[in-house]
């Protein structure tokens, strides 16, 4: 017997040419014999037509009478199963919960192998009304906008550097508008979503500008802006929501504070402000409003640049100090009032010790920023009709090396992985590989171990594997070489600012033939370092290969290729010119 499966209609047939009523008739007819065993099927079917078709045994008929059975749904119930479809038909072979990194790269991936593919994508407006269009955080709320501030404040101190190398600038006072920069950050935005849209259309997925949620097994339901409905199954599934910003809990965080997601579109210059957290999106943003000539100052409630090199981390800090940042250490605040209303108004701040709870009326400041992480948007999303298991204190959602959650057809990337890499390149490159092994016969899996990054405070810092605390709990102090030194970048000499500033590590395993295990830059164009030496310490590169890399002169990055004061040695590592 034959069978044929269309979306999910399993279609047993006689095969042409088995002149039998039996459907587990076997024998193969013959390719010549096709035409007269067609002929014998009718005549001992007794059909007018073939494929006379069998369900369970049951001749349904011919052709037409097949077509009627599957109209009148009767062919349908015949291949269910205590009320089950025996194969369940379904709108698509991969519903996308999620168009920003992740989403917008596996639905194309699948697209393109073939796959009927559909991507939601909402964005819940912030409390203050802010929204965006298609591709997510990284493109409308995160990594782009942010350099493309960070890069708006290095342009000011390239201005303050360019007399000492001979420019002659207008005595004028030389002033930044907030609106042109935010305007043609966000004609820029406003592009690459256009340009989503139109990749989407040109690799055939379909999209829905709607908030998705599980509703049953392999259903979902879509909401869009105007509350309309609609329901869709799918063979797949996958969670790709992401993150949103956190708020305090306090009075006046909601109504008054902002947090990223407001910030780079802002309509207005945020004057004087005060940036609670000290994460990476922190720093990165008080240092590019500070770098912008604004007042900054932010509200530490323990440790800078929590799960980063520590010693990188308080050189950033030391460096941000020097350049006109203020920190409030060990506080968190516990109420905002607005006195004044305004683009910007007027808020004052009260916050409380972490050591001994004593609050303190902090100041007044234009703008409170909010950057004390980041949640998973999985609790709004249906996960508990569909059994699948989040964290329940962080929201984040377990999966296996394959990005399977444990509802088997439902997986899940990006941000709202547990443990997993909070970055673009990482949930897009788990996307792609999760999609060409689901569709495309491949088995590579992601690789989540030495993924570099790059921290865009004024000095910027890019990593790669291990921190020096972590080396040392994972291998022991003795088992590890640190290798560092600081360095003056040819570029600063002549402005004759921050020396000594810039600073290289590596960490190196002493048993495993001083193997780097760990890549620390603290200078200009960091990400562009380290991206390089990551693939070098991908490949497993040692220290002795390191030395023996001839550098390229003069740029920052040759400092990696003659490191050799080891911090164990105590050895001077200043430098006083190139
Ligand atoms: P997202 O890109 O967040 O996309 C999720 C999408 O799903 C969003 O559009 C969301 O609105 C939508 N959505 C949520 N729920 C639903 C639902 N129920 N139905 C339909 N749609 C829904 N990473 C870097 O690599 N480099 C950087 O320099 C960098 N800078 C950053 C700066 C900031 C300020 C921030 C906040 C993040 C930064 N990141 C950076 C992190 C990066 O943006 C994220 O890691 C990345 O966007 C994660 O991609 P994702 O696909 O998991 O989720
Ligand atoms: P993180 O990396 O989770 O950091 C949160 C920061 O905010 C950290 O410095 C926290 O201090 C601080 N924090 C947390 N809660 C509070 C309260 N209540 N008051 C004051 N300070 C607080 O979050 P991010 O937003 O930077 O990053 C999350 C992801 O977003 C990141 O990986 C990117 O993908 C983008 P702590 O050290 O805990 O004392």
């Amino acid at each position: 017997m034959g069978s044929s499966v269309r979306k999910g209609k399993v279609v047993r047939q006689a095969p042409a040419g088995t002149a039998s009523r039996d459907p587990r008739a076997k024998a193969p007819p013959a390719p010549e014999d096709a035409p007269l065993l067609r002929v014998a099927v009718v005549e001992v079917a007794m059909e007018p037509s073939v494929p006379v078709v069998f369900v369970r045994q049951n001749q349904i008929g011919g052709q037409e009478k097949t077509g009627k059975a599957h109209h009148e749904r009767t062919l349908k119930k015949l291949l269910d199963v205590n009320g089950q479809a025996l194969v369940p038909s379904y709108d698509y072979d991969l519903i996308v919960i999620g168009g920003g990194s992740g989403g917008l790269a596996a639905s194309k991936e699948a697209a393109k192998l073939g796959k009927k593919v559909l991507v939601l994508d909402f964005v819940v407006p912030t409390p203050l009304g802010t929204r965006w269009g298609l591709g997510g955080t990284c493109v409308n709320v995160g990594c782009i906008p942010k350099k493309l501030m960070h890069q708006t404040a290095l342009l000011g101190q390239a201005i303050k550097d360019a007399p000492k190398f001979g420019w002659q600038l207008d005595d004028k006072a030389i002033n930044h508008s907030w609106d042109t920069m935010t305007e043609a950050v966000q004609n820029y935005i406003g592009s690459l979503n256009w340009g989503y849209r139109v990749s989407l259309r040109e690799n055939k997925v379909t999209y829905e500008n709607a908030y998705g949620e599980f509703v049953g097994p392999h259903k979902i339901k879509a909401t869009n802006n105007k509350g309309v409905q609609k329901f869709y199954t799918a063979e797949r599934f996958l969670i790709a929501t992401g993150e949103r910003p956190r708020y305090l809990g306090i009075p006046g965080d909601e109504e008054y504070c902002i947090t990223s997601d407001d910030l780079f579109s802002l309509h207005y210059c945020p004057g004087k402000t005060l940036v609670v957290g000290a994460s990476y999106v922190a720093l990165e943003c008080a240092g590019f409003l500070a770098g912008l000539g604004l007042d900054v100052t932010v509200m530490v409630r323990s440790i800078l640049l929590r799960g980063f090199d520590q010693e990188m981390a308080n050189k950033i800090g030391e460096h941000m100090e020097e350049h006109g940042v203020k920190f409030i250490r060990k506080h968190v605040p516990s109420q905002i009032e607005q006195i004044q209303e305004g683009t910007p108004g007027i808020l004052r701040v009260t916050s409380h010790s972490t050591e001994n709870s004593s609050e303190i009326l902090q100041g007044e400041y234009n703008t409170v920023l909010l950057a004390i992480g980041r949640d998973a948007c999985t609790r709004k999303i249906g996960l508990d009709k569909v059994g699948v298991k989040i964290n329940e204190k962080t929201g984040k959602i377990p999966v296996n090396d394959e990005e399977q959650t444990n509802v088997p057809y439902i997986y899940a990337i990006g941000d709202v992985l547990e443990g997993k890499l909070e970055l673009t390149p990482v949930a897009i490159h788990a996307g792609r590989l999760l999609v060409r092994r689901l569709y495309g016969g491949a088995n590579t899996k992601c690789d989540y171990v030495n993924v570099p990054t790059t921290v865009f405070t004024p000095l910027e810092y890019g990593a790669c594997g291990y921190s020096e605390e972590k080396a040392i709990e994972t291998f022991g102090v003795d088992n590890i070489e640190v290798y560092h030194s600081y360095f003056w970048p040819l570029e600063w000499t002549v402005p004759a600012r921050d020396n000594n500033r810039c600073y290289a590590k590596v960490i190196c395993n002493i048993p495993d033939q001083e193997r780097v295990i760990g890549f620390h830059v603290l200078g200009p164009n960091a990400g562009e370092i380290t991206q390089g030496f990551a693939a070098a310490i991908k490949c497993g590169i040692t220290k002795e290969q390191l030395d023996s890399t001839i550098g390229i002169h003069p740029v920052c990055a040759e400092i990696f290729t003659t490191l050799s004061v080891t911090k164990r040695s105590g050895g001077d590592i200043t430098q006083s010119g190139c």
